[in-house]
C-alpha cells in the first residue's frame, strides 16, 4: 500500500504519515522548497519516507508526484492553514487551497484515477450556521479561508459524481497538539504561558475570547481520515468531540496548570479580533461514531495541559 501526503510537514501531516508508517504504508511526502527548511516536524521520520519536492500551485509538480509515488491513497493537507492571515493573504489563500485542490484532483484524475482521496475540509466552512454542525448543515463561511476551503469540499464533491474519484472529505473541527503553529490561538497561548511561567514575558496580547470551538487532538483526528479511506464506499464525515469551550476557558485553564490568574496578564489587542468571526463551532459526529466507530481518547483538559507542559 502507497500514500501520497501533501501537507506532510504541518502539524498533522506528521501525525498522519506515523500512523501510516505504523501500519506498513509506504510514504511519498510532499514538500514545498524553502530556503532554510521546513521538515522539523517530520525530521525523525525522513530515513522511513520519500519526499517529493513540489507546490500546490504548481500543476506540473504535482503531476509528477502522483506519476512518481502511483498512490492508491492520496491525503491532501497542503493549505494556507491560518485564517487570520486569509484575510490579509485572499488570493494566495484561495490559489493554494481551491486552486490547488484542483490540480491535485487533476493529477489524480490523469495518473492515478483509481486511488482513494482525502480532502482535509474544515468546520470554518459553517462559518455562522448555528450549531451542533454536521454533515447537513449549510456552510456560510466567515473568511476567505472558509470561501476557500468550501470551494476545495465541493471540488472534491464533483469529482467524485463526475469522475468517480473515490473521494472522501473529513470535515474536522479544530485539531491541536504540541505540534501546532504558533500562531495559532491554542500554541499561542501556552507558549505565552511557558514564557509568563519562566519570566521571560508578564504579558499575552489576544483577540476576541468569547469564540468558542470544539477541540481536539491532531493524532485523534488523523486516526478518523485513516479509517474513512479504510472504507469501501467514499463519503464525507464530521470529527469533533462534540464539546464546546471558550477561548476564555483555554485561556485560564491553561494559566491555571501552572498556578497563574490569567486576568493578571492577558490583554486585548484589536489587531488580533478579525473582521469576521466564528462565534460558535461545535460538531456533531454521530455519523462518523456510526459508520467509522470513530471515538476522541484525548480530553480537551488533557490537550490544555500536554501544551502547556
Ligand atoms: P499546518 O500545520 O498549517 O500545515 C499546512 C501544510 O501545508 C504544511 O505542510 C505546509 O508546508 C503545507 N503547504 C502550505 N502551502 C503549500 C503549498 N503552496 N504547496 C505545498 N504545501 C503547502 O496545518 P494542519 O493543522 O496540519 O492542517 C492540515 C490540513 O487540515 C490543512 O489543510 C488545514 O486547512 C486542514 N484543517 C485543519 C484543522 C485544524 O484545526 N488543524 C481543522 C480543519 C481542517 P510548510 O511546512 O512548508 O509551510
Ligand atoms: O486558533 P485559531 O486561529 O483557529 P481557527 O480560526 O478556529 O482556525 C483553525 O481551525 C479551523 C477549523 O475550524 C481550521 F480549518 C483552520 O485551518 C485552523 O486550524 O483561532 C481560534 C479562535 C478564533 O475565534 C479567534 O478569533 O481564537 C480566537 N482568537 C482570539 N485571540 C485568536 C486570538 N486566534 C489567534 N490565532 N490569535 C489570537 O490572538
Amino acid at each position: 500500500m502507497k500514500a501520497l501526503v501533501t501537507g506532510s510537514t504541518g502539524q498533522s501531516g506528521s501525525y498522519l504519515i506515523e500512523l501510516l508508517l505504523e501500519q506498513n504504508v509506504e510514504v511519498f511526502a510532499l514538500v514545498r522548497r524553502s530556503s532554510i527548511g521546513n521538515t522539523q516536524r517530520i525530521d525523525h521520520l525522513k530515513d522511513k519516507i520519500t519526499l517529493i519536492f513540489g507546490d500546490m500551485c504548481d500543476p506540473c509538480s504535482l503531476n509528477h508526484a502522483v506519476n512518481y509515488s502511483k498512490p492508491d491513497w492520496v491525503f491532501n493537507l497542503a493549505a494556507m492553514s491560518f485564517v487570520g492571515e486569509s484575510w490579509r493573504q485572499p488570493k494566495y489563500t484561495l490559489d493554494v487551497v481551491a486552486g490547488g485542490t484542483l490540480n491535485l484532483l487533476e493529477a489524480v484524475r490523469n495518473y492515478a484515477p483509481n486511488a482513494k482521496f482525502y480532502q482535509a475540509s474544515s468546520s470554518e466552512m459553517f462559518g455562522s450556521s448555528p450549531p451542533p454542525q454536521n454533515e447537513l448543515t449549510p456552510f456560510h463561511p466567515r473568511s476567505p479561508y472558509g470561501v476557500a476551503k468550501t470551494a476545495a469540499h465541493l471540488m472534491v464533491q464533483n469529482y467524485r459524481e463526475s469522475y468517480g474519484i473515490q473521494a472522501s472529505c473529513g470535515i474536522l473541527f479544530n485539531h491541536e497538539s504540541k505540534r501546532r503553529g504558533i500562531e495559532f490561538v491554542t500554541r499561542k497561548v501556552s507558549h505565552g504561558v511557558a514564557l509568563i511561567a519562566n519570566g521571560k514575558a508578564t504579558e499575552l496580547r489576544l483577540g476576541n475570547l468569547d469564540a468558542k470551538r470544539d477541540w481536539g487532538h491532531s493524532f485523534d483526528y488523523m486516526r478518523a481520515a485513516i479509517l474513512m479511506m479504510l472504507r469501501d464506499k467514499p463519503d464525507d464525515y464530521v470529527i469533533g468531540s462534540e464539546v464546546a469551550y471558550s477561548v476564555r476557558d483555554f485561556v485560564s485553564l491553561a494559566f491555571a496548570r501552572v498556578g497563574l490568574d490569567w486576568e493578571e496578564h492577558v490583554l486585548i489587542d484589536p489587531a488580533f479580533v478579525r473582521p469576521a468571526e466564528v462565534n460558535h463551532l461545535l460538531a456533531d459526529a454521530t455519523k462518523a461514531k456510526r459508520e467509522l466507530s470513530w471515538r476522541p481518547t484525548i480530553t480537551f483538559h488533557q490537550l490544555v495541559n500536554e501544551m502547556v507542559d
